[in-house]
């Protein structure tokens, strides 16, 4: 048996092992290890820590999962206000700036420091004795919301610093969202027909203001510091760049495009470098920032009103115009929602022409008051489609028409609204905003979804993009995304623009997705509501799709993560008839339709019934139940004769009282950890 002391040397190396691979990953963008290697090392300490709670603390990077739900969030005040910039929109602009500062900085020699402008939420992280204790909001620039629990949760924070950090200290900087993962976030959000962030600033603020952490922690955040808020207790570099230079050491994620630039012209320089750049860039900025890098004279510039003297903020104008909303057309989804969109007078929006804007749905457009014939405000927001922001109220003739789509989708042949696709019915679910065609053979529809089947996130066929799929379809090559296991090399060869060795890449391509993880072809289906992580536990739950088509509602609704609607529409996908045609070839064709039970017989806790109710502190309901299934058991929604334990958190519901009356053995969270321990997880 391992000492006291061996475990905790044991501990604190896998620690310190993961801390610096998260490093790497997390803030380096330079990974060393496999993401099955690094899963390896988090299980592994893992387990140490629930086998051996007295040596978990606060900084472990196994805390990053997120807390218990809390009210509201707590003010933080701060100990130095949170100035906002002064803005520059012209290069003249600029240089009053820099004259201006000449003026009061003499002929005392300094240089520039300068760095995108994240469009991001500004925070301020106060670390004490090398741990980090607060994450905060700018709020009005003296007191801010306490989002510290949200802020743990992102990995490019440190958690702790190195003993030699100053005592206290408290840096600034931004937390933001990626593109990438905005358009996933996004994109899974479409899926389940959760209302979509209409920027990656605002994800990131509907992120980062999550009352559930553990919501928080499943967000692609991240964060670039730009500058050291205050420091105790220790000298701290004469400069702003050695600064942050010094911040790196320690830890935290510096943007990598920062510069120190020696003249004026340099930053105007580094301004049209960010402008051509700026689409290409990972993350959204709107502008960039130059500030002074000598801390002295940063110091003596001081600030006027809440602004510093020694920074300013170069951004072009915003990208709003306002332009005529001809028309509002309707476009078909591939879940078969249709998407009202509008059509413009072409309008030239930060450098881009915009014909076509999104508007999201009818409700909002009646909302919004937006009518056909407006003068309409639009907005472009980096990579996001155009959206229209509203009417200009005071351009407003009389002549506008109020838009109704059920009759604009009327058809008169049918004598009855109708996708304008396909002529298909149109049905509005009941509780939701959008419209749908409910033809399941409507070739707008069947594009998109072959689209989405060979798509990265879901059978993941290199090669068919968006072009080859609509090539693939209008040609009548393809009509349902089974059909692309019966290609010929041949076929795809005589293709635009498809030269032989293409044409094999494809078909080995599609060869090699045949095998892929079941929840990845559960999800490639498109099932209206069933996201990535969906597909997961469906795929976990029921192992194959035969079990999947073969469940009814109460059986889907007996799984906690599975609510009414969800199981509406995975019964009604499975009842349509050429959706069963569908699976029926892509069986033929040897896709991969099932995936054999990691659950064994014997295990500890097999044939047992478990059932969550409350908010847990160690776990989320999903890794509660994961446990128990690890384990052999499974987790039910219900409180039955059969249920074996009720396990209750803070604010148990009706099912803790009903498991008493039945007389069912209740567990407390502790009960329920020691039980997990017993049984070997
Ligand atoms: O809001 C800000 C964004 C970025 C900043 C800032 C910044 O530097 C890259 N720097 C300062 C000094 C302030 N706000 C006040």
């Amino acid at each position: 048996m391992a000492s006291q002391d061996e475990i905790k040397s044991k501990v604190e190396k896998l620690r310190a092992e993961i801390n610096r691979h998260n490093y790497l990953y997390y803030v380096q963008d330079n990974p060393e290890i496999s993401d099955a290697e690094y899963d390896r090392l988090m299980q592994e300490l893992k387990r140490l820590e629930e086998e051996n709670p007295q040596f978990l603390t606060p900084d472990s990077p196994t805390q990053r999962v997120g807390a218990a739900p809390i009210e509201a969030f707590g003010v933080v005040d701060h100990p130095y206000p949170l100035l906002s910039l002064a803005n520059a929109f012209t290069d003249d602009d600029l240089m009053t700036w820099y004259n201006r500062t000449i003026k009061l900085v003499g002929s005392r020699p300094f240089d520039f420091v300068c760095e995108h402008k994240i469009d991001g939420l500004a925070v301020a992280l106060t670390y004490v004795n090398g741990q980090l204790v607060t994450g905060a909001t700018r709020g009005d620039g003296f007191r801010g919301e306490n989002i510290t629990q949200n802020i743990r949760t992102i990995h490019s924070v440190p958690l702790s610093v190195p003993k030699d950090a100053p005592p206290r200290f408290e840096v600034r900087g931004e937390v933001f969202m990626p593109k990438s993962g905005f358009l996933k976030l996004n994109k899974e959000r479409e899926v389940e027909d959760q209302p979509l962030f209409a920027n990656p600033r605002n994800a990131a603020a509907g992120s980062v203001r999550q009352l559930d952490s553990r919501i928080t922690a499943k967000r692609p955040l991240d964060t670039f510091i730009y500058m050291l808020g205050y420091a105790e207790g220790k000298a701290t570099p004469p400069t702003h760049w050695e600064t942050m230079e010094w911040l790196k050491s320690l830890g935290f994620k510096i943007n990598p495009n920062m510069r120190l630039i020696k003249t004026l012209e340099g930053t105007l320089e580094y301004f049209r470098g960010w402008e051509k750049q700026r689409e290409n860039l990972p993350y959204e900025a709107d502008g960039i920032v130059v500030k002074i890098n000598q801390i002295n004279l940063q110091n003596e510039l001081g600030d006027v009103g809440r602004e510093p003297r020694w920074a300013i903020a170069y951004k072009p104008p915003a990208v709003q115009a306002t332009t005529k909303l001809i028309d509002i057309g309707i476009s078909v989804g591939r879940t078969g929602t249709l998407n009202p969109y509008a059509i413009l007078e072409p309008v030239a929006v930060g450098g881009v022409t915009i014909k076509n804007a999104t508007l999201h749905n009818e409700d909002d457009i009646r909302r919004k008051d937006i009518r056909i014939g407006d003068t309409v405000l639009i907005q472009r927001a980096g990579e996001v489609i155009p959206e229209v922001v509203g009417p200009v109220l005071n351009k407003r003739t009389g002549k506008e028409k109020e838009f109704d789509l059920l009759k604009k989708i009327y058809n008169n042949e049918k004598g009855r609204p109708a996708c304008p696709e396909c002529g298909g019915e149109v049905i509005k679910p009941e509780g939701e905003v959008m419209y749908y065609c409910s033809k399941a053979a409507c070739p707008a529809q069947a594009q998109l979804r072959i689209e989405h089947f060979a798509s990265k996130g879901s059978m993941d066929i290199r090669g068919v993009g968006e072009n080859i799929s609509a090539t693939l379809f209008t040609k009548g090559l393809v009509k349902n995304a089974a059909d692309l296991y019966y290609l010929k090399a041949e076929q795809l060869a005589e293709l635009d623009k498809m030269g032989e060795k293409s044409a094999a890449n494809i078909i080995n391509a599609i060869n090699n997705s045949r095998t892929r993880p079941l929840a990845r072809l559960i999800f490639a289906l498109g099932i209206r509501h069933v996201g990535e992580e969906m597909a997961e536990t469906l795929a976990t739950e029921f192992r194959s799709i035969d079990a999947l088509a073969a469940a009814d509602h109460d059986r889907l609704t007996s799984i906690s993560a599975i609510g009414p609607k969800i199981a509406d529409s995975i019964t009604a996908f499975f009842r349509e008839e050429d959706n069963l045609k569908i699976l029926q070839q892509l069986k033929e064709a040897g896709v991969k339709m099932e995936e054999a039970a990691t659950v064994k017989k014997d295990l500890p806790l097999s044939g047992k019934e478990f059932v969550i109710t409350g908010t847990l502190e160690n776990f989320t309901r999903p890794q509660a139940e994961a446990k128990i299934k690890e384990l052999g058991g499974t987790a039910k929604d219900n409180v039955t004769k059969k249920t074996y334990r009720v396990v209750y958190g803070a604010d148990p519901g009706l099912k803790k009282t009903r498991a008493e009356s039945l007389g069912i053995t209740l567990l407390t969270e502790k009960e329920f950890l020691e039980l997990l321990k017993k049984a070997g997880s």
